[in-house]
């Protein structure tokens, strides 16, 4: 089936920089997506947008371009709760990579084991509503109950604002709750305003909560150019990201968001994004756990 883009779709940058900031050995992009391609894996019908095709052969390319060992590939919600594609970048990754999906109330155990074994090791709870139509919250607890004994954890997308009302059901979940892109703050706000205290309190008395510290090209308002004298992009979202790697070193992740759905801006080159990394997380040490000790932690125990 062919698929016409959303008018303005930005494709993603087909040439990355080879970034200067080298990862350490076996470091994991755990945030990263694939779409279709349609023809072989169609879009779902209630998608919000139609992203251009981003192949796993694509992204295992820029995986090792980068210098990556291994990614999580999570559930892009232009492809529903049919989580084909993403299981098919699994089982082709030579166990390179882990997957979180989406699913809805009436999967079969027999569903939630085959994921399992593909390398799923999580769900994603997505409450941005550009992106997803509402789910009743008792239908996602119901799902939690059931991922939990498999050792599987929840993903969860939020915009900032969204986070006192959803505070008492997300501390309800029984998992690990990972938190995508530190739940989008606005970094036009101080760094210790009372939006972001709320979410760094949410951390601090909830420790099974993690965050990644991903996307500086979503939440940035300066943008990806380094201004005079400056000598990093996205610069208006380092104080947020190196406070959540300084105060929770030992739960947070990051990932490039390739293919970076729904910037309508700029396409951001994912070699620039490796080099904010140490901009955020600033010794080896804190570098090592957030690139290779946590998300190996969490996608791939049984190898610690
Ligand atoms: C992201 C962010 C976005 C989109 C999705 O699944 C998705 O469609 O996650 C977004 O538009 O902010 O994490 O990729």
């Amino acid at each position: 089936m062919k698929f016409e883009k959303t008018p303005g779709w930005l494709d993603w940058y087909s040439s990355p920089s080879k970034p200067n900031f080298k990862v350490p050995a076996g470091a994991v992009d755990a945030h990263c997506h694939v779409f279709g391609p349609g023809e072989e894996f169609p879009f779902a019908p209630e998608r919000k947008y139609t992203p251009c095709d981003a192949s796993k052969a694509q992204l295992f390319a820029l995986r090792d371009h980068l210098g990556f060992a291994r990614n999580v590939v999570v559930q892009a919600t232009c492809h529903g709760a049919d989580n084909s594609a993403m299981v098919d970048a699994l089982v082709h990754s030579n166990g390179k990579a882990r997957g979180v999906a989406t699913v809805k109330r009436g999967v079969t155990d027999a569903e939630l084991h085959a994921m399992h074994t593909a390398g799923v090791r999580g769900v994603r709870f997505n409450f941005v509503k550009r992106l997803v139509d509402f789910t009743p919250k008792e239908e996602l607890l119901e799902i939690a109950n059931r991922i939990a004994p498999l050792g599987w954890h929840v993903v969860i997308y939020f915009e900032a604002v969204d986070l006192p009302e959803l505070w008492d059901f997300f501390t309800a979940l029984p998992t690990t709750v990972v938190v995508d892109h530190m739940g989008r703050p606005d970094v036009t706000k101080p760094v210790d305003g009372p939006e972001f205290e709320l979410f760094v309190k949410f951390m601090r008395e909830h420790t099974n909560v993690w965050s990644k510290v991903s996307c500086p090209e979503r939440l940035s308002v300066t943008g990806p150019k380094a201004l005079n004298g400056e000598q990093n992009a996205y610069r208006d979202v380092i104080p947020f990201a190196k406070r959540i790697v300084d105060s929770f070193p030992d739960r947070v992740l990051w990932g490039t968001d390739w293919p970076h759905p729904n910037l309508k801006d700029h396409m951001p080159d994912d070699g620039l994004l490796v080099d904010f990394i140490p901009h955020i997380a600033t010794t080896t040490e804190q570098q090592q756990k957030l690139l290779v000790d946590n998300p190996m932690r969490l996608y791939w125990p049984e190898e610690q």
